[in-house]
């Protein structure tokens, strides 16, 4: 690396980079505009090897948009509410916003010497006032439209955290952050209403379709989870008011198989439940609660669990046949799925035959498959067929069953046709203290009232800290009773205010429109503003976030929409989801010790060379192992190509049209392949591209045409322009050595002469027996093989041959075939 001083040149840059302001979006309607976002950082400590990786990505997309002359808006903010400042400030005795804003600093500083070619004059956090206030005014706006709303029910509860968890943010039954099994918990709580939303979510997706990654397009779908099917009515004898019947309906997506429901069965903790039982069973059903509360939803449904539940010695009629089943509660069935009911058809349901062979109740196959009879084999059939043993449906075959069942209970007043959702509305209240406060006041004359606008926003007290923040089951602002007791901001009577803070998720839902207008002090975002910049061109993140910030975000921007606030429907045109950087195959972690430090490794290797790397490593899609990858590879490319710089510095350029044609050749061929990678999001692919070209410079400088060529000049500008895409301060050197006053970040992207583009071809001349009988363009490079096989081939040649026998071929690359024949 002989002369290349990464550290001088890191040291060289950053002063004129922000004297230049050359991040800052132009905004003068000039140049068409284009917006690229990284998903904002949570202030958690210093960068790691995780933000180097997708910020790398997101810069490539940012720095080759405004060399090809957009006006790009990139900015970064911190999403700096949270749990982890909590638990921080309660370890440590301080406030939260210490540890935030401390980590901020920290963070902000590593990014800037990471060169991040973000635009820092729009830097935001969503724990200042300033921003919670419009999270505070959205809340009231979808509040106003009936979108937010609290109700009492069983909810997700992390003891450990001592909150309330959204679903989206239980996995397999644990809770996403701290990884401990989640029970529930009855609790009045707010939700936004994400369910009205469910089939626009489900049906703009299409508008997504290849501009974002299929998986993420897919578990957004299964997490929608749309179903087609009916509700169903059943009466159940006597457990109505004064012994008459009552009516529960069900929901299925098989009401072709209503003659094989041998038995009904409602979820254990469903009111429904305690509603419908019979006197001499409510005991037992009371016991059997207790134990069902204890279990995740994912253990419930384990297919491999033993089935339990509990007769509720009550009969449901059904509506098709009149026949009477038994109803039982069980834990198989989830109270907030469907109408936390179903009709049990054990021969075609796996679920519902287990539970039928653990309590010896009937199996009827109404629906013949060709598959063996599930009583015997104890597996249910679920395959295609026609309908047995079902009255009018048999003889049907299954769709047409499914079609006719709907019309004989529609037209019998039993039922209806009915989608079903598994999306549940959006759990946004948490008991915790670092978080915007819903702004609500509860008053009890009044009931719950709105804070005025005008007194938004609803501040954090300041005079919390340490112990008093701990966990206690309710909010920690509860116990701030100065802050807690209001006027009623509607009768001016003694009232209380809301002491849940939002979760936040929903401070992230919005986040990118307030970066078109930062400092507006109006409005949470300026309608003009946000029709300047949005919807994101290019969104980049962790796939982490595929259900719950995208799908938050999403509907956000549809209700947004529908307030007239925004005029798009979708926030993200487009997505890329970085990988991971593993080390050693495995994901970095304290406990495996396997962690790499990024600020260590910017200290040995140089920013530009660990950019370098992880941009070169793998299609950025891909995960990088940062034990397979050589920083010190991508210092000593550096390196080289940073020489090139320096070798043509002292030749002034001329008309590179004077100069040698092969290196223009290459060059103006990896641009254009450059070009055609980087749109296509391969931009690894862009860096081996640049290292060919960087070695034929070289090739052409100590053995060819001397470094004084036009041509070699012209090259070597192409190169600072390629790298200038991962490694800004090497290439602003390179520019500033080849002579430029101005900066490389928007130096333009080079020019492509198509002519240069195409290949070298000649004529070959084919020949039958001496005579001339065709011609033939043919790359210049032809071996003989190919050339022999395109002369016999040509449709001319074949022609003339007709049957004659060939005796003989004689080929001349690139020029000459004879045939003898
Ligand atoms: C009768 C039936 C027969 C069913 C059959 C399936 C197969 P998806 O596709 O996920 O929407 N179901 C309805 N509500 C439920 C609840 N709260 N908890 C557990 N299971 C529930 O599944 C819909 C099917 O799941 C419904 O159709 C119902 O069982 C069951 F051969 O009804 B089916
Ligand atoms: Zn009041």
């Amino acid at each position: 690396t002989t002369g290349y001083d990464f550290r001088a040149i890191e040291a060289a840059w950053p002063s004129f980079w922000a004297e230049q302001q050359v991040y800052a979006p132009v905004d003068d309607g000039s140049r068409e505009r284009r917006y690229v976002l990284d998903m904002f950082p949570y202030p958690s400590g210093d960068l790691h090897m995780g933000h180097a990786e997708a910020f790398a990505m997101g810069d490539v997309v940012a720095r080759y948009w405004r060399q090809r002359g957009y006006d790009v808006l990139h900015p970064i903010g911190w999403d700096s509410f949270g749990l982890p400042a909590e638990n921080a400030a309660i370890k440590r005795d301080a406030h939260p916003a210490e540890w935030t804003y401390a980590n901020i600093a920290t963070q902000k500083a590593s990014f800037q010497r990471y060169a991040i070619s973000a635009d820092w004059s729009r830097e935001i956090h969503t724990s200042d006032p300033e921003y919670y206030r419009w999270t505070q005014w959205l809340f009231l706006q979808f509040h106003r439209k009936g979108l937010a709303y609290r109700k009492n029910s069983p909810v997700n509860w992390c003891p450990k955290d001592q909150t309330v968890l959204a679903n989206e943010q239980v996995v397999n039954g644990a809770c996403e952050r701290c990884h401990t099994p989640v029970t529930k918990k009855a609790l009045n709580q707010w939700y936004f209403k994400i369910t009205d939303y469910a089939d626009r979510l489900l049906e703009d997706m299409s508008a997504l379709e290849g501009h974002w990654p299929e998986r993420v397009l897919a578990m957004q779908r299964n997490w929608i989870g749309r179903s087609e099917g009916a509700h169903v009515r059943f009466a159940i004898e006597g457990a109505g008011e004064g012994g008459t019947d009552r009516e529960v309906t069900v929901f299925t997506t098989r009401p072709d198989t209503l003659y094989g429901a041998t038995f009904f069965v409602v979820a254990a903790d469903a009111e429904l439940a305690g509603e419908i039982v019979a006197p001499e069973h409510a005991e037992e059903l009371a016991a059997y609660r207790e134990q069902v509360k204890a279990l995740s939803d994912i253990e419930r449904q384990a297919t491999d669990r033993q089935k339990t539940g509990v007769f509720l010695g009550r009969h449901a009629v059904n509506p098709l046949n009149g026949e009477k089943l038994p109803v039982w509660a069980a834990d198989y069935v989830l109270a907030d799925y469907g109408t936390g009911a179903i009709m049990a058809v054990p021969a075609h349901d796996q679920r519902d035959l287990d539970f039928a062979r653990t309590f010896g109740l009937p199996v009827r196959a109404v629906l013949d498959t060709g598959e063996e009879d599930p009583a015997a084999t104890g597996t249910a059939t679920t395959g295609e067929g026609t309908l047995i043993n079902s009255g009018e449906l048999s003889g049907l075959e299954k769709t047409e069953a499914i079609e006719r069942a709907i019309g004989l209970v529609e037209a019998a007043g039993t039922g209806n046709r009915q989608v079903n959702f598994r999306l549940r509305d959006w759990l946004l209240s948490r008991q915790r203290f670092w978080g915007a406060p819903i702004p609500i006041v509860h008053c009890p004359a009044c009931g719950e009232v709105p804070v005025p606008e005008e007194q938004l926003p609803v501040r954090l007290p300041d005079d919390l800290r340490g112990e008093q923040l701990a966990p206690k089951g309710r909010s920690p602002l509860a116990a701030a009773e100065d802050w807690v007791n209001v006027a009623c901001p509607a009768c001016g009577g003694p009232a209380q205010r809301d002491t849940d803070t939002m979760d936040t998720f929903v401070d992230s839902s919005w986040y990118y429109l307030r970066f078109a207008s930062p400092n507006d002090e109006n409005a949470a975002f300026d309608l003009e503003e946000t029709r300047k910049w949005l919807p994101v061109d290019q969104y980049v993140g962790g796939v982490e976030h595929a259900i719950l910030h995208l799908l938050y975000s999403r509907f956000f921007t549809k209700v947004l929409f529908d307030l007239g606030l925004v005029d798009f429907t979708e926030p993200f045109k487009a997505l890329l989801n970085q990988g991971q950087v593993l080390n050693g195959g495995r994901a970095m972690s304290k406990s495996l010790g396997n962690g790499v430090d990024l600020g260590e490794q910017l200290d040995r290797f140089g920013v530009d060379a660990v950019r370098l790397t992880m941009v070169f490593a793998s299609p950025p899609e891909d995960d990088v192992d940062w034990a397979d990858v050589s920083p010190q590879g991508s210092q000593k490319f550096l390196a080289r190509a940073w020489r090139l710089a320096q070798d043509v510095a002292c030749a002034p350029g001329t008309d590179p049209a004077a100069g040698d044609v092969s290196v223009r050749r290459a060059a103006h061929r990896a641009v254009d392949d450059a070009a055609q990678l980087l749109d296509a999001a391969k931009f690894n692919v862009v860096i081996a591209k640049t290292m060919e070209l960087v070695n034929v410079i070289r090739k052409a400088i100590d053995s060819g045409c001397g470094p004084a060529d036009p041509a070699v000049r012209e090259a070597v500008e192409a190169v600072a322009v390629l790298l200038s895409l991962v490694a800004p301060y090497t290439a602003e050197d390179m520019w500033h050595a080849l002579g430029h006053e101005g900066s490389v970040v928007v130096a333009g992207w080079p020019e492509v002469d198509p002519q240069l583009l195409v290949d070298d071809t000649v004529t070959a001349v084919v020949q039958i027996k001496g005579k001339v009988r065709d011609r033939l363009e043919v790359p210049a490079d032809i071996g003989e093989d190919d050339l022999r096989e395109l002369a016999l081939g040509s449709e001319t040649i074949r022609r003339q041959l007709g049957d004659a026998e060939i005796r003989k071929v004689i080929v001349r690359a690139p020029k000459l075939v004879n045939i003898v024949a």
